[in-house]
C-alpha cells in the first residue's frame, strides 16, 4: 500500500470521500452508497466500523473521511457506539463541547456483521433507545474474506461456501423486518443506483434520534460475478425486478418508496450475475428459477 493510493485526512478539502484512489474493487457498490450516503450526512460524523470491505478505508493514518473513524470487532460495532455516544453525551454535558461540536454517531458494516456476528449487540443497542445511525452495505456475502456465505445471502446464489449446482440452500435473513420488529426510530432500504431514494432516506434518519438503520443493497462484481461498469444497472434491475424492495419504516408504518409497476421478470436480474450462472447454464433450472420469481410475487401480493 503506497502513500500515493491515499490521502492523509487533513488534506482533503471536504467531504467528498475517495477521490484518491482505495483498496476496494472497481465498481463497488458498497462504496458507491457510502460515498452518497456520507455527502448528505457531512463530515460531522464518527464511524464505528466492523471488520469487513469497508474496514480497508481507513488504514490508520489514511483516510477518506474527514471525521473519526474507530474500528471494532466484528460483534461489537454498536457497544462500540455506545461508548462514543457516551462519551460524547458527557462532553456536552460537562460544557467540554458545544452542542454545534456534537457528532453523528455512525455504524458501518456489512450483512455479515449486521445479520449474523453483530445482531446481538444490534438488538441491545436499540432496546437501550441508542441515538446511532447504523449503515450496513449488504453484498449478500462474506466479501472481504472471499464470499462465503452469510445469512443475508440470497436463495440459490453461488459463493464460495455453497458452490454446489443448486447454490446457498438457505434464505435471505430481512434484516429490515429484524429491526423494525424493535420499533426503533427509522428503518430504511436503499440502494446506490436510486441516489435521490437513498439521499431523502439519510436527510430523513440524519434529523431523527435514537436506533435507525439504512440497509443499502450493494452489487458486488468481484463476488457477484459481474463487469464492474454494470454496476448501478445492476442495482436498478434489483429494484425494477421486485428483488430489493425500497422501503422505509417510522412511527410503527412501513411505506414503499418506489414501486416499479409492471415488475420485470428476476431472471432479467439473475442472468447478469455468475453467482446465478448455473440456473441458466448448461441448461436452465426452471424450477428453481419459478420458486424463486415466486418468492418475490408473494413478498409484491402481501404487500400490495
Ligand atoms: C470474529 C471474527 N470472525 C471472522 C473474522 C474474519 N472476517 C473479517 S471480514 C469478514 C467478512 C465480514 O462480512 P460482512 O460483514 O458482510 O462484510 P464484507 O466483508 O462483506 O464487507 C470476516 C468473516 C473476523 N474479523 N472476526
Ligand atoms: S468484494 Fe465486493 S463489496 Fe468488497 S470491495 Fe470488492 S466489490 Fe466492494
Ligand atoms: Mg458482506
Amino acid at each position: 500500500m503506497s502513500e500515493t493510493r491515499f490521502r492523509r485526512m487533513q488534506d482533503l478539502p471536504s467531504t467528498h470521500l475517495l477521490g484518491a484512489g482505495t483498496a476496494m474493487c472497481a465498481g463497488c457498490g458498497g462504496l458507491q452508497a457510502i460515498h452518497e450516503i456520507y455527502d448528505v450526512l457531512g463530515e460531522k460524523t464518527v464511524f464505528v466500523n466492523a471488520a469487513g470491505c469497508m474496514t480497508l478505508l481507513s488504514i490508520y493514518p489514511f483516510t477518506p473521511f474527514r471525521g473519526s473513524w474507530l474500528y471494532t470487532a466484528m460483534a461489537s460495532a454498536p457497544a462500540g457506539a455506545q461508548g462514543v455516544r457516551d462519551a460524547l453525551d458527557i462532553l456536552l454535558a460537562r460544557g467540554r463541547i458545544p452542542p454545534e461540536e456534537d457528532l453523528e454517531v455512525v455504524v458501518l458494516t456489512g450483512d455479515g456483521a449486521a445479520c449474523g456476528m453483530g445482531l446481538s449487540a444490534t438488538s441491545g443497542a436499540i432496546d437501550r433507545g441508542l441515538d446511532f445511525l447504523y449503515v450496513c452495505y449488504d453484498n449478500e456475502g462474506y466479501g472481504n474474506t472471499g464470499q462465503q456465505a452469510s445469512s443475508a445471502t440470497p436463495h440459490a446464489a453461488r459463493t464460495a461456501t455453497s458452490a454446489g449446482g443448486a447454490g446457498y440452500p438457505g434464505t435471505k435473513k430481512d434484516l429490515f423486518g429484524i429491526w423494525a420488529a424493535h420499533r426503533p426510530a427509522y428503518v430504511a432500504t436503499a440502494i446506490a443506483a436510486e441516489p435521490l431514494d437513498l439521499a431523502r432516506k439519510v436527510e430523513k434518519a440524519a434529523r431523527l434520534k435514537g436506533p435507525r438503520l439504512i440497509v443499502a443493497l450493494a452489487p458486488c462484481p468481484t463476488g457477484w460475478d459481474f463487469e464492474p461498469q454494470d454496476a448501478v444497472e445492476i442495482g436498478r434491475l434489483a429494484v425494477r425486478t421486485g428483488v430489493w424492495p425500497l422501503k422505509e419504516y417510522a412511527d410503527g408504518r412501513v411505506v414503499h418508496t418506489k414501486v416499479r409497476r409492471p415488475r420485470l421478470p428476476v431472471e432479467e436480474y439473475l442472468k447478469r450475475q455468475g453467482r446465478f450462472r448455473h440456473l441458466f447454464e448448461p441448461a436452465r433450472n426452471e424450477a428453481l428459477l419459478r420458486e424463486i420469481q415466486a418468492g418475490v410475487d408473494a413478498y409484491w401480493d402481501a404487500v400490495e
